[in-house]
């Protein structure tokens, strides 16, 4: 398994100490009405074209109702330390990031620039879904999904806490009982339920929660207390949840759940608190959420990036995990199935289905028989692009 912590190391080599001479790329992300987990997997989508283009990036942010660069700044490590900053000019001048879907025609250009607008086309091949070639073999005996694991590596680095942020993290756990085994829950609802996602009752939630718990009871010799971190941004959850599960010992930190609330959300405040509470939710051992919000997918990449267990992760309860920006995976058959109903794909065990996507239902087209069609996804496994992450060559080289 390769080690994430000197991958981490790696990269933070990579941060030249005079940026005059550096290759690099100005990122400039400028994505309004999106929430922080959002805004983080913009600026992932570009760091991933950085180190896929062997360039040190360089981020601009901007955004009417989210937090600016300090802020991110007062959160998380800057991802350079030596290049921080450019001028409008000089990214007015530059050009922009050019690629063939197979290598970067502005290879040879010093410094080039991406101005990131919105979900977009992906960049191929340095985009979510594709991991790089020199792990293929160390990775694909331990993880499953290789490339949540590699987009979790970048989002790991993106947000490595300032010193300040870890030490209010470790004294809110200790102050909260935050202690394992510990199950977080996330429930976004407010605006989310207005056009993006369906509500879901608690007990929803909860009977994964419970599955989770008699699972480690079984497996475990000392019953565990069933602790739960609850994150949410709506105000009655926790009640509900204490009201209804009297033998759970809910955690939850409802100042955040308050700042929430569409009204405060623009605030400083309210930004600190959503840093706190995804921060916390990566660190329980399991996770019941939606993956239809980015909160609940980049909890999920951070935990699957965090260890090798395949235990730790998190279970949506609506769509399956996708990236904004991702490039389009084959999927292969794994087992063979006949159509149970009206649209549904013939499929044999070997068959190649392209154009796929993954939401609440799976489809796509079989290569064989050239139909397109729905599919039951356990009988289908992703074939996930690598490519040659130029900045990750001296990564992992045997030494
Ligand atoms: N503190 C806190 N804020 C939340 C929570 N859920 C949603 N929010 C707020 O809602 C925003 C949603 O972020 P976004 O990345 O757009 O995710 P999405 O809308 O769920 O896909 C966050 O930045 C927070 O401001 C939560 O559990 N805790
Ligand atoms: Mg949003």
């Amino acid at each position: 398994m390769a080690d994430w912590k000197s991958f981490l190391t790696g990269l933070e080599n990579k941060n030249p100490s005079s940026c005059k001479a550096a290759r690099k790329l100005l990122c400039w992300v400028k994505v309004h009405g999106c929430g922080l987990g959002c805004q983080l997997h913009h600026i992932g989508i570009c760091f991933m074209m950085a180190i896929g283009t062997n360039r040190t990036m360089l981020l601009k942010f901007e955004s009417k109702n989210y937090p600016t660069l300090k802020s991110l700044d007062k959160a998380y490590l800057p991802l350079s330390k030596a290049c921080t900053e450019w001028s409008d000019k000089e990214f007015n001048e530059t050009r922009g990031i050019y690629g063939n879907g197979i290598k970067e025609i502005t290879n040879d250009v010093r410094v080039v620039k991406r101005l990131v607008k919105g979900p977009f086309r992906p960049f191929i091949p340095f985009a979510p879904n594709s991991y790089p070639e020199s792990l293929k073999d160390r990775l694909r005996p331990f993880v499953s999904e290789p490339q949540i694991w590699w987009f979790g590596q970048v989002m790991s680095f993106i947000m490595r806490p300032q010193p300040k942020l870890y030490q209010e993290l470790e004294s809110i756990k200790a102050e909260l009982g935050f202690f394992h085994p510990i199950v977080g829950v996330q429930i976004r609802r407010t605006d989310k339920l207005n056009l993006e996602a369906e509500y879901h009752p608690l007990e929803e939630y909860m009977s994964h929660v419970n599955k989770w718990f008699d699972n480690y009871d079984n497996t475990n010799e000392v019953k565990a207390v069933r602790r739960v971190f609850l994150a949410t941004d709506d105000v009655t959850a926790l009640q509900e949840a204490r009201k209804k599960y009297p033998s759970y010992t809910f955690l939850s930190l409802t100042n955040n759940t308050l700042l929430a609330a569409n009204s405060r959300r623009k605030t400083e405040e309210s930004f600190w608190g959503i840093v706190q509470d995804l921060s916390l939710l990566s660190q329980c051992d399991h996770v019941v959420c939606t993956f239809s919000s980015n909160i609940g997918r980049l909890v999920h990449e951070l935990m699957i990036a965090r260890s090798d267990s395949p235990l730790i992760n998190a279970t949506s309860l609506d769509v399956e995990h996708y990236s904004w920006g991702e490039i389009t995976m084959l999927r292969k058959v794994i087992k063979d199935h006949d159509p149970q109903k009206d649209g549904e794909l013939q499929l044999r065990v070997g068959d190649i289905l392209k154009n796929t996507i993954c939401r609440k239902t799976c489809n796509g087209t079989n290569r064989r028989t050239g139909k397109r069609g729905f599919y039951p996804k356990e009988k289908i496994k992703a074939l996930p692009p690598t490519a040659e992450y130029a900045g990750m060559a001296d990564l992992f080289a045997p030494s």
